[in-house]
């Protein structure tokens, strides 16, 4: 089905008054979940769905996300939250409310077992400044790169902005940009050579994949464009496979969009198509007080509909 009227063209979701005012109130009534594994549990989707199924007028909503996030729309989707985070803080009833949001979409889960099933994505000084909570650039790239099943959806909610207003979201279509590239870059990307990084301590990803494809041959619902920008300082590549990686990663760039996500703001990206990544933080960090210093929280989703 096509996007309806309450999505813009941009993939940005704005929920009318009414509906912010009911969800404000099933924010409040929301149970807290529990886990099976790695997923939220089946009996806390299905209370948690029957809350939202009270309210007609989310019906089209959760349409439209899901419409956004397939191959009509853009790939990600914003849903803004921000009145409904006024009222409620962002704290738990908030966070179970956007859990039971994204539920809509696929099941929430937890790859790194060792932290919450929202993962904070705080703004630290001393980290390495392209990693997730460091201050700059962070390069386009897609989560859990080289684990053999990735997370069909990556979710980032916005806690706090930077405050000093940069840290902008950057997100591109990922297909495209492979559709612009010559059949030659191609072929070198769809070769088994490509790394990256580190893979421990992860639950429900698949086995470790090194070295990988950035192509692979799947249906585009079903495969992924496997690539960070980070392969190509990090990695040790031969250097047509980093040249084909340049070029993929230059139109990357050239598609890209970038907005600034708000308090509030629930940015869904569908991994199988758009990469992103993060527009540097503001210089003059170390005058913002910590506790005031961007924070996003992380989440994944597992689509366990689709065959793999
Ligand atoms: O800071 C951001 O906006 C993005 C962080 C990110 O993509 C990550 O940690 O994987
Ligand atoms: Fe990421």
């Amino acid at each position: 089905m096509g996007i309806p009227m309450s999505a813009d063209w941009n993939g940005f979701i704005n929920l009318p008054t009414e509906l912010e005012e009911e969800l404000i109130s099933i924010g409040r009534a929301l149970p807290a979940w529990s886990m099976e594994g790695a997923f939220l549990a089946d009996s806390t989707i299905d209370r948690y769905r029957t809350h939202l199924a009270s309210v007609p007028q989310f019906t089209e909503t959760a349409e439209s996300l899901r419409a956004m996030l397939g191959a009509d729309g853009p790939g990600y989707a914003v849903v803004r939250l921000g009145n409904i985070a006024q009222a409620l803080g962002t704290k738990d009833e908030f966070q179970r409310l956007a859990t039971a949001v994204l539920a809509e979409v696929a099941v929430p889960f937890q790859p790194f077992r060792r932290w919450p099933l929202w993962k904070e994505l705080g703004t630290n000084l001393s980290a390495n400044p392209g990693m997730s909570t460091g201050v700059g650039y962070n390069a386009f790239h897609m989560d859990v790169v080289n684990g053999t099943e990735p997370p069909d959806y990556s979710a980032l909610l916005c806690v706090r902005p930077d405050p000093l207003g940069a840290g902008a979201s950057i997100l591109s279509d990922a297909r495209a940009a492979v559709m612009r590239l010559t059949p030659a870059s191609r072929a070198l990307l769809a070769e088994v050579a490509y790394t990256y990084g580190a893979f421990y301590e992860l639950s429900d990803v698949g086995t470790e994949y090194r070295p990988f494809p950035v192509l692979d041959h799947k249906p585009a619902d079903l495969g992924f464009v496997r690539f960070t920008a980070k392969m190509l300082t990090e990695s040790g590549l031969a250097a047509e496979h980093a040249q084909a990686a340049r070029e993929l990663a230059d139109e990357l760039i050239a598609g890209q969009v970038s907005f600034t996500l708000q308090r509030g703001d629930v940015l869904i990206v569908n991994q199988h198509r758009c990469v992103h990544g993060r527009e540097a933080l503001a210089a003059g960090q170390y005058d913002v007080a910590p506790e005031n210093r961007r924070l996003l929280l992380q989440l994944f989703l597992r689509d366990c509909s689709r065959p793999r």
